[in-house]
């Protein structure tokens, strides 16, 4: 709540105090900085935009909902959580959601797609390998240390 209205992460304050929130709009701020992690294309942004928006809301927003159930609820809003996966996993034919090239995208569904393993979810392939890959990007270790979760 100190810094961010809503008490989630992440957020993002800038040097001059201002503060940004909500993985979309930080992600697609990150895009805008660092174009090399933004799909290409007349539509690139806008393709960024569809992914972080369905990451977000059909799946991210998914797993509040499934852990505020007692364990024996929990069974459909699960079954939904692993449909879209499988919809995402569908997407990763060239190795990342927009081809041959690791985007903020992958970044926001490596996250969700490694939380969920760790809670027990059995992913539909080739999400295994798509985590375990992404997994050994030295950012991502140096972040999975720094968080002590590697
Ligand atoms: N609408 C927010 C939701 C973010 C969200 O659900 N964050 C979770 C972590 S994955 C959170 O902050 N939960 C409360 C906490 O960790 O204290 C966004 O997309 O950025």
């Amino acid at each position: 709540m100190e810094i961010n209205p809503t008490g989630y992460v992440p957020a993002l304050m800038f040097d001059d105090g201002e503060v940004l929130t909500e993985n979309v709009a930080i992600l697609a701020w990150i895009a805008d900085r660092a174009p090399e992690l933004a799909p290409q294309g007349h539509l690139g942004r806008f393709r960024l935009l569809e992914m972080l928006s369905f990451l977000a809301t059909e799946i991210h927003k998914r797993f509040p909902t499934y852990l505020s159930l007692p364990e024996e609820a929990r069974e459909p809003t699960g079954q939904q959580i692993v449909h879209w996966f499988g919809f995402v996993a569908g997407r990763l034919e060239r190795g990342y959601l927009f081809g041959e090239t690791f985007t903020v995208a992958d970044a926001y569904l490596f996250q969700l797609a490694w939380g969920a393993t760790h809670l027990g979810f059995a992913l539909p392939e080739p999400l295994g390998e798509y985590i375990a890959r992404i997994e050994q990007r030295p950012a991502v270790q140096a972040a999975l240390h720094r968080e002590g979760l590697a």
